[in-house]
């Protein structure tokens, strides 16, 4: 009989690469979608068929009972959340609600209905935030720098608790910074990829950055969901940081993809005081040791070969939209 996942998040980037990985390891996949999804259902499109979507939401307890009851799974992944660190200083309580209390409102079903089921939970290295050491591992103290920071580290800590209060085999990922073509086009990445793109095809003249000066630890999602599997079917839950152990400015982010496509980025960024944060991350650098040891996990995609597969996939993706812009034109033309 084929193991069950659920998956929260599941319309996220993180969400449509663990279901599709889950399903190729013979998965029946399971989604939890809000009713008011704001992702919307880009990425689950292509799951269509092969995964299921069922609707709850993390601020609701009894939506998540209900849900469990249903699927009966052996594994949650629980990757819902309110993950965008500028939108937590804007909606604090919200971001509580959802990125922190919705952990052990997913902890407490887990506890109600079957305690047996095994609970993946997705923490940041934006706990680390004002960072006490470097690199950062799983034995370093958080301080973290936006409510999403503090939030996550609530859902990190009561995942803790859970494992070891009532036996749950809960673990937490601590994951540093992770990427794709798939990702939310707010995130500074993706924003840099798509207005390459724009920029070389000449639908853009400006990129307006904040903080170039940050420095992130940014790896490719594909292989971090890898890694989220991989610390369920250990023999005893922990908890375990993810990451390159390489970092770069976002700078350097932006140098390397106009490069990619062959421009100089001086003659096209700017940088806007407006999208500073109240506190930002200066610097973050994970140290995968223990991961590497007890999972045997390791990066495959370098951040060179990330830049370049999120620049060509927006450049396909923007060529392509243009393509059919035109040819719907054709259409009306032709039709007048
Ligand atoms: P993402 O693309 O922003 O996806 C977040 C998901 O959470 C979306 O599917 C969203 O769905 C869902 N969600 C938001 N509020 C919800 C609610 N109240 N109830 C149910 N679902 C809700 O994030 P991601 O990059 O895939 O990251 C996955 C998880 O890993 C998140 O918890 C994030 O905080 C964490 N994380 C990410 C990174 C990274 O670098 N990507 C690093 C460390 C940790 P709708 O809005 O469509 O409803
Ligand atoms: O910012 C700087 C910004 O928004 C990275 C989430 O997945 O990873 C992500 O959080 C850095 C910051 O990601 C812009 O100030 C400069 O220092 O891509 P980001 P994040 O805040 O690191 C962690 C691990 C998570 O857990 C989160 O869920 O880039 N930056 N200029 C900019 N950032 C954005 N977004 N936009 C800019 O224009």
């Amino acid at each position: 009989m084929a193991r069950r996942a659920l998956i929260t998040g599941i319309t996220g980037q993180d969400g449509a690469y663990l279901a599709e990985f889950l399903l190729g390891k013979g998965y029946e996949v399971h989604g939890m979608v809000r009713p008011t999804t704001t992702a919307g259902f880009e990425r689950t499109d292509r799951l269509r068929g092969r995964a299921q979507l069922h609707q709850a939401d993390l601020l609701d307890q009894l939506s998540i009972v209900t849900l469990l009851t249903e699927i009966r799974p052996h594994e949650v992944y629980n990757l819902a959340a309110q993950s965008f660190v500028p939108t937590s200083f804007m909606l604090p309580l919200q971001t509580a609600e959802c990125t922190a209390l919705g952990v052990t409102r997913v902890l407490e079903a887990i506890r109600l209905i079957d305690p047996t089921i095994r609970f993946y939970q997705a923490s940041s290295s934006e706990m680390f935030g004002r960072v006490k050491e470097e690199p950062q591992n799983e034995e370093t103290g958080f301080w973290p720098r936006s409510p999403y920071g503090v939030a996550k580290a609530y859902g990190h800590w009561i995942t803790v608790n859970y494992r070891e209060s009532y036996n749950i085999f809960a673990c937490s990922g601590i994951l540093f910074n992770h990427e794709s073509p798939l990702r939310g086009k707010e995130f500074v990445t993706r924003k840099v990829s798509d207005a390459v793109a724009r920029i070389k095809l000449g639908l853009l003249d400006k990129l307006k950055l904040g903080n170039v000066d940050a420095q992130r630890d940014w790896g490719f999602a594909g292989d971090y969901v890898e890694a989220m599997w991989m610390m369920l079917q250990q023999d005893t839950p922990g908890d375990f940081v993810i990451a390159t152990g390489i970092k770069h400015s976002v700078r350097d982010l932006v140098e390397l993809a106009f490069r990619h496509v062959g421009l100089d980025w001086q003659q096209y960024v700017e940088t806007d005081p407006t999208l500073l944060r109240p506190a930002d991350v200066n610097t973050l650098c994970g140290d995968a040791s223990k991961a590497r040891a007890q999972l045997g996990w390791a990066p495959k995609v370098s951040f060179a070969g990330l830049v370049a597969m999120m620049v060509d996939a927006d450049l396909e993706r923007i060529a392509r939209d243009l393509r059919r812009e035109k040819s719907e034109e054709g259409w009306h033309r032709d039709d007048a």
